[in-house]
């Protein structure tokens, strides 16, 4: 460590922020994201406003974030758009009461759509390191996610020089970023462990205003145990896999996997460990999450790349002692390479993605509950289904106490369209829509995925129309979500004729 920048506190860093700017946060998931500049900054706002005067600004990430960031800035009314991608409660509600613009984005476009200007010019770049050297050198800490763009494009820079990361993550991250069409070169990436950048973040020292000194871990939340349902998705994924492994459409070395984030997610990743068909294996992800660490230390996973390290203190505290051991299993990339349709094409990446709900034909909709209030965002899983080798999708087959069916006549949003989503796995079953026209999709996910209670109403909506390429009655294809919303419950809806 051997800078020469201000020392600043956080709120001498927030003062110099002014109203309608637009920042460019380093985080992505909790894991790496500003803490301190963000909870000043609100405090600020509150201030502000309790003067009568306005005080918002524009928040870009690389994704969600922790509360300190999100949370503390949208309870202060002080977000006026944001990108791209957030999970916090209390944004969540700012966004879905239009206290807060927000713009659902592809994970991997969000950078090359900052350089290029399609979001207007950044202020600030406020990020959290664990080094910077005197001529500009920045080690990020457990995310890359648009971290070295937001540097890269802001005017100004602000470092959070977060002491409680080990400056032992130098070396674990690959800088690299394109340059844009038409100069832009292929990725020279052709292995899940190969590097073609370098391990800090270059950036005229000169755009340094000053150094924030902490100490706080990433506030990153432990998961709900697996419990049944969760339990079975994960192994219905495996056996899946491996049964695919068996007839010869997946190379018996494997491919790399993708993972979504959640506890769906955990449950299928301690479901392919445990299975013993299941080989060794690569992951090319975007979220390294606590149980693939388990897995890399008992040898199942032999590598895992992504653009963060989204793991549980305790767990984080284990992987710095043993540093040595991590270095050469695990490579933080920018969102961009991570998510680049390039990539996941060209290296043949397996993917794995949660549902809100799937309607009949294979339309996925990861966003929106009952049409119209966003729950998280689309992150990344369109940049990895898109692409894929094989895309799947999971979800339980009924939320809220089985009152609304995950399987639904049509989409009440759509991310992911019927032409990229390949496999639909609940607790009940596998459908395997590859090769299937939309009737076959229609029988194979109803009987194979759909909740009991659901399956005779479902397949009534699908027997109803009888013409056309894809058999949908547009006056009855909300019907279950509209009688959701009179009565709370999607149960025995009545078709009309
Ligand atoms: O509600 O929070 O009140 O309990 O939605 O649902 O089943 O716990 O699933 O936490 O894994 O989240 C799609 C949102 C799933 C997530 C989504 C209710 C349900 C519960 C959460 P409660 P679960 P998860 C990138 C990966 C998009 C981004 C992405 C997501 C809550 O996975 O944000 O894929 N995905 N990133 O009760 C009403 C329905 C519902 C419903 C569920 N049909 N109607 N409520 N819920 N279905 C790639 C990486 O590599 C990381």
């Amino acid at each position: 460590m051997n800078h020469s920048f201000p020392t600043l506190t956080p709120d001498e860093a927030a003062s110099l922020i002014k109203n309608g700017e637009t920042i460019g946060f380093s985080g992505f998931t909790p894991a790496g994201a500003a803490k301190v500049v963000p909870k000043a900054l609100a405090a600020r706002a509150k201030a502000e406003h309790a003067a009568g005067r306005p005080f918002k600004v524009a928040v870009v990430t690389g994704a969600s974030t922790g509360d300190s960031l999100d949370g503390e800035l949208a309870r202060a009314e002080a977000i006026s758009w944001r990108t791209p991608y957030q999970s916090n409660k209390s944004l969540r509600d700012s966004i879905n009461t239009g206290k807060t613009k927000f713009f659902d984005m592809h994970l991997s476009h969000l950078a090359q759509q900052v350089r290029c200007g399609f979001l207007g010019q950044f202020d600030w770049a406020v990020v959290e390191a664990c080094d910077v050297t005197a001529d500009g050198q920045i080690v990020l800490t457990t995310s890359v996610g648009a971290a070295p763009t937001f540097l890269r494009s802001a005017k100004k820079i602000i470092i959070e020089l977060n002491r409680y990361h080990s400056t032992k993550l130098t070396g674990l991250h690959d800088i690299y970023e394109p340059l844009d069409p038409p100069h832009r070169q292929p990725i020279p990436i052709v292995r899940p462990t190969d590097r073609i950048g370098t391990p800090t973040v270059k950036v005229d020292p000169s755009k340094i205003v000053g150094i924030v000194e902490t100490n706080a871990p990433d506030e990153v939340k432990g998961f709900e145990p697996a419990d049944a349902v969760t339990d079975k998705i994960g192994q219905n994924v495996a056996e899946f896999l491996a049964n695919e492994i068996a007839v010869g459409r997946i190379p018996r070395k494997f491919l790399p996997l993708q993972s979504g984030v959640g506890n769906i997610a955990n449950a299928v990743l301690g479901a392919l460990g445990a299975n013993p068909d299941i080989p060794n294996f690569q992951m090319f992800s975007e979220v390294i999450q606590d149980s693939v660490i388990g897995l890399i230390r008992s040898g199942k996973i032999k590598f895992a790349t992504g653009t963060s390290l989204t793991i549980a203190k305790e767990l984080l505290d284990t992987i710095y002692q043993d540093i040595e051991f991590f270095r050469p299993r695990l490579l933080l990339r920018p969102q961009e390479i991570t998510n680049n349709p390039e990539l996941v094409r060209r290296l043949g990446i397996i993917t794995i993605n949660t549902a809100i709900e799937v309607d009949v034909f294979g339309n996925v909709n990861s966003t929106h509950i009952m049409g119209s209030n966003l729950m998280n965002g689309i992150g990344g899983s369109g940049d990895f289904t898109r692409n894929a080798y094989i895309s799947i999708f999971t979800c339980p087959s009924s939320a809220k106490g089985g009152k609304i069916s995950t399987i639904v006549p049509l989409v009440s949003h759509m991310d992911h369209s019927e032409h990229s989503v390949q496999v639909v796995i609940t607790e009940h079953g596998v459908a395997d829509l590859r090769g299937k026209d939309p009737v076959e999709r229609a029988h194979l996910i109803v009987e194979k995925c759909a909740d009991p209670i659901f399956r005779d109403q479902l397949m009534r909506y699908v027997r109803a129309t009888e013409h056309g390429h894809t058999p949908q009655t547009l006056g009855n294809a909300f019907l279950m979500h509209q009688q959701f919303l009179k009565t709370g419950d999607m149960r025995g809806v009545v078709w009309q004729s």
